[in-house]
């Protein structure tokens, strides 16, 4: 008989024209994990209403989103996919969850310090409350994975403390989920600042290469990407500028650091930018043409979203009813 396998979840924020750090630490593990876990892979919208948005670009962006998890390679006869608010137990589990959260322990997250910084003018109640709604999605299907970046790790933490202290004051009910972060990636630093974590968000373009990026544009951005002075190509936690260009390298070829260092051998840093620029450019540029083709088919997109749905559904309100049992909620017979 076939071994059940783990349930696994992870989702990417429809904020922004997904960056290559997103795909490096998120998406492009998803693909390769589809095939060991059974795997739910969301986008969460919600989550983005936690800094302001333009309606109908998020929508866009919605959809935009869901053409390039397939485009990168998702499955969808493998893996659920699905829109964060299509399956409103989301934000139902998350006011439980609400209700065994201490204002303390996510007002030391580091997201929340930094995001309130960056949104001065729009510090939010739901920006405070980002990790419980996240912690609600992995709760929500029982997930014992969630492969995600560094800076996700302290909002996993808060799921699993979530998962411990619900299961204790009621009874056993969620599994305690555990993060799976890459080895290389994980933490895929600004092209202009590499001491900070390249982000979609960034008000500089010239710090991140989008998935958008043409071949031009991305050449000329790695290009400018801001190193030390040194010029060899070698890996050193203190020279974070060409340790960062390594490892993105690295990821888009294969390569090992060592094999990076022997075969760009007393080549200066001009040159092996411009090979890093063509290593990324020609599969974030293939990934581009594919996500266009399915945007070009909104019928098909639509299905895959309804299909989704409807399996994420089933399984979230079969959890959120025992939820709702436990905490002694009464459920009416109907709605059993
Ligand atoms: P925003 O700038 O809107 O906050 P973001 O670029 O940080 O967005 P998210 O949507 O928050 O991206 O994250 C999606 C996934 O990409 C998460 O798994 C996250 O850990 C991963 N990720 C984000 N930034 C990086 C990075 N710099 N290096 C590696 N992985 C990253
Ligand atoms: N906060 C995540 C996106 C996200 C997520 C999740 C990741 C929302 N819900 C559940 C893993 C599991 C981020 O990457 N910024």
């Amino acid at each position: 008989m076939e071994e059940k396998k783990a349930r696994l979840f992870s989702a990417v924020q429809p904020s922004g024209i997904p960056t290559i750090a997103n795909y490096i630490g998120a998406i492009k593990n998803w693909v390769a994990l589809q095939d060991s876990y059974e795997c739910i892979y969301s986008i969460a919208d919600l989550h983005t209403l936690t800094v302001r948005q333009v309606p109908a670009q998020l929508r866009q962006r919605t959809v935009e989103l869901l053409a390039l998890y397939l485009a990168c390679g998702v499955d969808p006869n493998k893996s659920v996919m699905f829109v964060q608010s299509h399956v409103p137990q989301h934000a139902e589990l998350a006011w439980i969850l609400n209700t065994i959260t201490y204002p303390g322990e996510l007002a030391r997250m580091t997201q929340y310090k930094d995001k309130s910084q960056r949104h001065a003018d729009n510090v939010n109640m739901g920006l405070m409350d980002y990790p419980v709604l996240m912690a609600a999605d992995i709760l929500l299907y029982n997930a014992e994975v969630v492969p995600v970046g560094k800076d996700q790790k302290q909002h996993l933490e808060i799921a699993r403390d979530l998962a411990v202290r619900f299961n204790n004051r009621y009874s056993p009910t969620f599994a305690v989920p555990e993060g799976i972060i890459p080895k290389v990636g994980a933490n895929v630093m600004s092209l202009q600042d590499p001491m900070h974590k390249m982000s979609k968000s960034d008000a500089n373009e010239n710090a991140f290469i989008s998935m958008a990026d043409d071949k031009d544009t991305i050449i000329r951005k790695f290009k400018r990407a801001v190193t030390d002075s040194e010029n060899s190509i070698s890996f050193d936690e203190n020279r974070p500028g060409i340790s960062n260009l390594m490892t993105i390298y690295s990821v888009f070829t294969g390569l090992s650091f060592a094999e990076i260092e022997s075969k760009f051998a007393g080549v200066g840093y001009g040159q092996f930018k411009i090979e890093v620029g063509e290593a990324v450019a020609d599969l974030v540029c293939k990934i581009d043409a594919k996500k266009k083709e399915y945007l070009a088919d909104k019928g098909y997109l639509e299905g895959v979203m309804a299909e989704g749905r409807e399996k994420a559904y089933y399984m979230a309100s079969k959890m959120l009813n025992k939820v709702y049992k436990k905490v002694g909620l009464y459920i009416p017979e109907r709605k059993k």
